[in-house]
């Protein structure tokens, strides 16, 4: 009984040294900027507010990421991920390693050959995680609890590694909303299934309303790099509806269980229509909140593999599939140039690629 209350008070006084340890370390960031105003940068931390980061975090020691595999006292994250600057989602391992092995390519980085590109999560056996030069790629599951879950494992893992204004990214597959299929939405706002712009979570039976935000400004940069004469496809911007489930959560009649009919489906589809909807997927609320509440810039880029006011099943070949897949890819591909190389794709000679990781 003595050893257990020994214990509790142990961890009452340990939680409370980290709350004021983290209101301090703020406190006198805060007092740093006022007093030196412009001359000083806005502290590291604060760029992406890891202020609002769980005060319990400092305590943990190690702190473990059980999902990914990894924990603080095995790896040294500064040193092994302290250079991300994008960390890019998305559904599949498999997926997400073609994406790697892409991206290496597009940012010209050369690989020892020792050094073969490694699924640093395996033993996880959760989620497939890959870094090339500063481009972390994870994969993420179907759905909010299970993207929710590995986002609070890599935003942890970025705030380890001290990483420097990281800029997240969500690419998938979705239902376009009378849009044609191969169609590359870029998210302006996420809606949950009642149409509300948040992203629900339920704490101590209560539930939660996190506001589900993306970064405008990074959607209207993607849009300008796309240029649909050249890709042969549109890109479009546009609301997106997250849904729980796949099929009667999507107003689907193929599903084992439907309790409508197809009026109801297509009434409700035209309603989201009229609102701005133009996709539906799975994950986007729950990752604009999670990156909107770390104050991390963020943009969900998903192709439409079918037009959902035209039917439910997914009947286009393997390949067109396989061909979709790679547009937001692209697209990603082609803002990372740019912020890497500082470099205009359509004036090649101005790229700037002193600073860029492996540049050749
Ligand atoms: C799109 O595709 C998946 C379901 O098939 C899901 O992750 C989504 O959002």
């Amino acid at each position: 009984m003595g050893d257990k209350c020994e214990k509790n008070m142990h961890k009452n006084v340990c939680d409370l040294k980290a709350m004021v340890n983290a209101q301090n370390k703020r406190i006198d960031e805060l007092i740093r900027f006022i007093r030196e105003g412009s001359k000083t940068d806005i502290p590291q931390e604060m760029t992406w507010c890891t202020c609002n980061l769980n005060p319990y975090l400092e305590c943990l020691n190690p702190d473990i990421l059980y999902h990914l595999n990894l924990d603080t006292k095995s790896t040294d994250f500064p040193k092994v991920f302290g250079d991300v600057r994008f960390v890019c989602l998305g559904g599949t391992g498999a997926r997400m390693e073609k994406f790697a092995n892409f991206i290496i390519s597009e940012i010209g980085l050369k690989l020892s050959m020792a050094v073969e590109l490694r699924n640093i999560s395996a033993d996880g056996h959760r989620y497939a995680l890959f870094k090339v030069g500063p481009v972390l790629v994870a994969s993420h599951g179907i759905g909010g609890p299970s993207i929710s879950i590995v986002l609070h494992e890599l935003i942890k893992l970025v705030h380890h590694a001290k990483c420097q204004d990281p800029v997240f990214f969500r690419m998938g597959t979705c239902g376009g909303i009378g849009v044609e299929p191969g169609t590359l939405v870029i998210t302006s706002q996420p809606l949950d299934g009642q149409l509300r712009p948040v992203y629900e979570v339920v704490v101590h039976t209560q539930p939660q309303l996190r506001p589900a935000l993306l970064d405008q400004a990074l959607a209207k940069e993607l849009i300008a790099l796309s240029n649909p004469c050249e890709d042969g496809y549109d890109t479009v911007l546009g609301k997106t509806l997250c849904a729980n489930d796949f099929y009667e959560g999507q107003s689907r009649l193929d599903g084992a269980f439907c309790g409508y009919n197809p009026q109801k489906k297509m009434c409700f589809l035209q309603q989201i229509s009229q609102m701005g909807v133009v996709n539906m997927e799975m994950e986007s609320t729950a990752f604009a909140a999670l990156t909107n509440q770390a104050g991390i810039r963020a943009a969900v880029i998903c192709v439409a593999i079918i037009n959902r006011m035209e039917g439910d099943q997914i009947n286009s070949p393997t390949c067109v599939l396989k061909d979709f897949d790679q547009r937001a890819q692209i697209l990603i591909a082609r803002y990372m140039r740019k912020v890497l190389f500082k470099c205009d794709e359509d004036n090649v000679e101005t790229c700037h690629c002193d600073d860029a990781p492996g540049c050749p």
